[in-house]
Parts: C-alpha cells; sequence; structure tokens
C-alpha cells in the first residue's frame, strides 16, 4: 500500500496550474491588483449566487472581516460568545475594545447554548457572536429568539461554513451578518480570505467604506475605516475555486462516510452526528475520545497519530477563555464552561480534504485502534 509520507489535518485544494494562468494573464494586461477590480466584482457576484444571498464583501482574511463586521453594526459593551472556537473569534472582540463574556455550548451541536446565553446578559450587553462549529448550525432559531427579546444584535461566526444549509437555506442568512474565513486550510480557498454576508444595500455600502480606509471617493471619507480589501489574485483564484467546490464538498462526504463505517462501534470513540434539517460542508471530521471508554487518552492517541506521521489537529484545544488575557474575565471559569472544557479535552481533527486516498483513510482507522 502506498501511504503519504505525513497526512496532515488538511491540505488546500488547487485546480491546475495551467488553468490559473490566463487569469494572470488578464491581471497583467489589465494592471489592476486590487481596490474592487474586475476579479472581484465578479466573485462577489458569483457568491451572491453559490451561497443565496443578498450581499457580500470581499476581504483579505476572515479575521479583518469580522472585526470590520462589529465596527459595521456599532458593537460595544459586552459580547456574549463561546470559548470553543479559533482565537480569531474573541481577538476581533478585544482588538475592538469589546469584552467577550463566555458561556457554555450545547454537548450536541457543541455551539453556543442557547439555554445559557439567557443568564449572561446584562445592561452592557450589545450582541450575540456564536460560532458555526465545523460547519454545524448553531441554534439560530432559539438564538434569533433570544435577540429579538432583549434587542440584541447577531453576528454569526460563520468561518466553517462555506456553503452549508440549514431547513434549506444558507447558514449564512440568518442573523443580522455572517463572516465567512476563506482561509488555505478552509472548504473554499483564495489563499487567505474572507467575506461579510449582510441583508441590505445600505450596510453594504458600508461596510465596503470601511475595508477602504472609510473612503467614499477622492476627497470624502466617511469613517475611520482600516485596510481589509481582497485583492484581485485571490479574488482570480476564488473564481476557479468555485467551480470545484461541489465535487469538493462531494469528495469530502464521501470519506465521512469512509471514516463513520471504518470507525464505528469503537468503544469509547465518538463522531458528531448533524443537527437536523442541515446539508453539511464536511470541512471538518471531529472525533472525541472517552478516556475511561476507550482505554487511552486523547493526547495518546494525537501523539500515537503522530508517531505515524498523521497529523490530526486538537481544535479547539486549550479553550479561548483560557488563553491570555480571556482567562482573567470571570466568565472564563471552569465551574461556567463545564461541556466546553469537556469537549475541547476530548477532540480530535482527523484528516479531512478532497484529495485523501482511501487507502490513507484506512490507514488512520487502524491506527487509531492500533497498540
Ligand atoms: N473564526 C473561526 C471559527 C476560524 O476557524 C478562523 C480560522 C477564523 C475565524 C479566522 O479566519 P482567517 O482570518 O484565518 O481567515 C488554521 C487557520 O490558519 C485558520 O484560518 C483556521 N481558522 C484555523 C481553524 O486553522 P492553524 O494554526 O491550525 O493552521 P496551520 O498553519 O497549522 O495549518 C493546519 C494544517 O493545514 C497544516 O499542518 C498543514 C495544512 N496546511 C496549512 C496551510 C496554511 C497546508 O497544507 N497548506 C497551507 O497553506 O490555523
Amino acid at each position: 500500500m502506498k501511504f503519504e509520507e505525513h497526512i496532515y489535518v488538511t491540505r488546500p485544494f488547487l485546480p491546475s496550474l495551467e488553468e490559473f494562468l490566463p487569469s494572470l494573464e488578464q491581471i497583467w494586461q489589465n494592471r489592476v491588483l486590487t481596490n474592487n477590480g474586475p476579479f472581484h466584482q465578479e466573485l462577489e457576484q458569483k457568491l451572491c449566487e453559490y451561497l443565496d444571498v443578498p450581499f457580500i464583501s470581499l476581504f483579505a482574511n476572515g479575521t479583518l472581516a469580522l472585526f470590520t463586521a462589529l465596527q459595521a453594526m456599532n458593537i460595544k459593551g459586552e459580547v456574549i460568545t463561546t470559548p470553543f472556537s479559533f482565537v480569531a473569534t474573541s481577538h476581533a472582540l478585544w482588538w475592538n475594545n469589546i469584552k467577550p463574556v463566555f458561556t457554555d455550548i450545547d454537548p450536541v451541536r457543541l455551539t453556543l447554548d442557547p439555554a445559557t446565553i439567557e443568564a449572561a446578559i446584562t445592561s452592557e450587553t450589545s450582541a450575540i457572536l456564536p460560532v458555526h462549529v465545523y460547519g454545524n448550525p448553531c441554534d439560530v432559531d432559539a438564538i434569533e429568539n433570544i435577540a429579538r427579546k432583549h434587542n440584541l444584535k447577531v453576528l454569526y461566526d460563520a468561518a466553517h461554513t462555506f456553503g452549508a444549509k440549514y431547513k434549506g437555506q444558507s447558514i449564512c442568512s440568518f442573523g443580522d451578518m455572517s463572516v465567512l474565513s476563506f482561509h488555505a486550510t478552509k472548504v473554499f480557498n483564495t489563499f487567505e480570505g474572507g467575506a461579510i454576508v449582510c441583508h441590505d444595500a445600505e450596510t453594504k455600502k458600508h461596510i465596503d467604506h470601511l475595508k477602504n480606509f472609510g473612503i467614499e471617493d477622492e476627497v470624502t471619507v466617511v469613517a475611520p475605516g482600516i485596510n481589509a480589501k481582497m485583492n484581485e489574485f485571490q479574488a482570480a483564484f476564488g473564481l476557479l475555486q468555485l467551480k470545484y467546490v461541489d465535487e469538493n464538498i462531494k469528495k469530502r462526504r464521501q470519506i465521512a462516510e469512509l471514516y463513520r463505517e471504518h470507525l464505528k462501534n469503537i468503544k469509547g470513540l465518538h463522531m458528531l452526528n448533524a443537527p437536523d434539517h442541515t446539508d453539511q460542508n464536511f470541512a471538518y471530521f471531529p472525533v472525541f475520545i472517552d478516556e475511561a471508554e476507550f482505554g487511552k487518552s486523547r493526547d495518546e492517541v494525537y501523539e500515537t497519530l503522530k508517531q505515524h506521521q498523521i497529523y490530526g489537529r486538537r481544535y479547539f484545544y486549550p479553550l479561548i477563555s483560557s488563553f491570555p488575557p480571556y482567562r482573567e474575565l470571570p466568565s472564563a471559569h471552569q465551574a461556567n464552561l463545564a461541556v466546553a472544557t469537556q469537549v475541547s479535552e476530548s477532540v480530535i481533527c482527523l484528516p479531512m480534504y478532497p484529495e485523501l486516498e482511501t487507502e490513507n483513510i484506512i490507514h488512520i482507522c487502524k491506527r487509531i485502534q492500533s497498540e
């Protein structure tokens, strides 16, 4: 059997170089490298169609998109968020001088538990920042009810969620805004990249100003904006990626099915089930190790895999709430985050990318059970 030398948690999908060359030639011909060029405009339009959303603004990366969305929504004070995410979620709050308030996650979805949100609301709370972890939707209906009742805004971190649907609707159609990441490690990548989805033209215009220094025209600056624009290389690459994204999600689905088949009935190893009415994008394949039942700790499994050049990742361990400066916050107490702590200490994300070979999947599953 032939195995890749190193099997990483993910590998970015790259179309053939030949297929990208005509786009590069066009960029060289246009000499428009950035600032809302023709590829940028076309990608925004094509993504609105693909994601079935009314307005999208492209960004240099997902973190700057999160940062800018908070500015565009004029969010201040405290924001309720999850500790079980990539650090960028809370960093975007911190950089905006907003205090993250952590609450626990739902043990099934692994996203913010609506039952814990209400108790954390204070007079300073202005918004909720939930994350559709691994591409699985949050309980958007319950979150919307809480937000409406308490007059809070909702910004979804949808970094993992490209192309996923809930109740037949794009996940990005929920909340006031959603932020996507097109990082190299994501289901749809533009090397680095990201986007904000919003629901009206006025807001889109405001976001577009904010990501371009606040500039409206040559002599008018309307707000203290930042430079967070996606460039033409990224946008052209995104257009090409879009051609392959459905095929790639299909391959990811097949990989997930293979993993399920080979890992079922292993005592102490648990897998996630998608919430009802969800069309998944199979961005990640997390498994959860119950040490008492499995006979080995999560970290032992992780190390064993590494010894065989299989580089799974413990997304998301440690919890954001255990990093400085967040660990000083009262809401960062472990007692407040029992489910998140337990999940974070048991998870390993197994390799998942469209070109992962069947032999390698079987090899990974065998190594998990070995020794
Ligand atoms: N919100 C959430 C919920 C997120 O998950 C993220 C990003 C964001 C916001 C922020 O979006 P961006 O600003 O990134 O657009 C990775 C990614 O850097 C990060 O984008 C992602 N989440 C996070 C979950 O994972 P690391 O530190 O684990 O990446 P790294 O470099 O260790 O890569 C993992 C593996 O992927 C490598 O071992 C090999 C492979 N890889 C990686 C890259 C970058 C490649 O084969 N080629 C590559 O070019 O954070």
